[in-house]
């Protein structure tokens, strides 16, 4: 095995490295992956900036990345459903006690879980990588590594429809990619049936307003992924009377918001917190060709020109920036 494992490593504010660490070994319950295809992420670029996001605070060298998959080149003594050779997509929240959260299956909430590129967690933006085998999961051969790369993304979205009780027949309005016209094309040729974008000057009761004239109806759910105040009062304002706004994008700490208009109109709001229990659902939707997820991948690095890979998600040029981590195999 090539015993280089180049690491994109943050070390504090601004300071992007790329350096050559140790190949871990992996654990009894682990594997070592070769890493193949890892998305750049907004948190992952926010790190890079402000060496922080809220109380997680860059104290020392972390390496970043969580949208990952690989293929196993090691497994641990007491790894059984994985073989070497196997190609994998990573969940990156691990849970690390059996707490209350764990028990009843909602293992994101667990406050000790450990999760990638988080500080102080290391992430997997390098050549080799130790994860616990159980929450890596193998990709049928239908499903490339950049999809199984996407699954992480695309967990924020199932889990933020599972939480807002999305089903067949809902009117669902997605607030978040309407400042970036690129995005919203995007948006569009994937699947949006309308879309809206918004005008300097626009009132959140006006934009409600405009929602409803363009759906012909008001939507029965919101899903909220910009986390800007204004936002934040046109989702509730926008939402049918007995439906579900959920947060996905993350403001500031404090919000006013219309909360007695959401009360008495029995719009629930909900919190998410990234997602639980989604890859299997995920692989499911690839592999039968029902979602796809391939068009988001616009621009593609070597591993060795990460920092160009950051520059270029920072200047929000693209939508999906992917790193091409394994030197023998630049494909999708
Ligand atoms: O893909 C998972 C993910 N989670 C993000 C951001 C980007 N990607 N979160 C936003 C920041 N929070 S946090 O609670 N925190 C730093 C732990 O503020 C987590 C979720
Ligand atoms: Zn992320």
């Amino acid at each position: 095995m090539e015993q280089d494992n180049l690491s994109v490593v943050l070390h504090s504010q601004g300071d992007l490295r790329l350096e050559k660490r140790p190949v871990p070994e992996p654990g009894p319950n682990e594997v070592l992956l070769q890493m193949h295809s890892v998305g750049i992420c907004g948190s992952d670029v926010h790190y890079w900036q402000h060496g922080r996001i809220g109380d997680f605070v860059v104290r020392k060298p972390m390496v970043l990345g969580h949208e990952a998959s690989g293929r196993v080149v090691k497994v641990g003594s007491a790894v059984k459903h994985l073989q070497v050779g196997d190609r994998v997509a990573v969940e990156p929240g691990v849970p690390r006690g059996m707490d209350e959260f764990f028990k009843n299956g909602r293992y994101n909430l667990s406050p000790t879980i450990f999760f990638c590129a988080t500080p102080p967690d290391d992430g997997n933006l390098c050549r080799y990588y130790t994860h616990s085998a159980n929450f890596c999961y193998k990709l049928p051969d239908n499903v490339t590594f950049e999809e199984g790369a996407l699954i992480e993304p695309l967990s924020v979205g199932i889990h933020a429809c599972r939480r807002a009780d999305v089903t067949l027949g809902s009117t669902v309005l997605i607030c978040g990619a309407d400042l970036f016209p690129e995005r919203l094309a995007m948006a569009k040729e994937l699947g949006a049936d309308f879309q809206l974008t918004v005008k300097r000057g626009d009132g959140p009761q006006q934009l409600a307003t405009r929602v409803e004239n363009m759906l012909g109806a008001q939507p029965h759910i919101t899903i909220e992924c910009s986390g800007v105040e204004s936002s934040i009062q046109a989702a509730i304002y926008a939402t049918r009377s007995g439906g579900v706004v959920v947060l996905v994008g993350l403001g500031s700490e404090m919000a006013t918001i219309p909360l007695i208009n959401a009360a008495v109109r029995e719009v629930d709001i909900r919190g998410v917190f990234r997602y639980c229990n989604t890859w299997p659902m995920a692989i499911t939707m690839l592999a039968s060709g029902k979602v796809n997820v391939k068009p988001l991948v616009t621009h593609r690095f070597p591993l060795e020109q990460a920092v160009q890979a950051f520059e270029t998600t920072r200047q929000g040029l693209g939508i999906k920036v992917m790193l091409k981590c394994d030197q023998n195999d630049q494909n999708p």
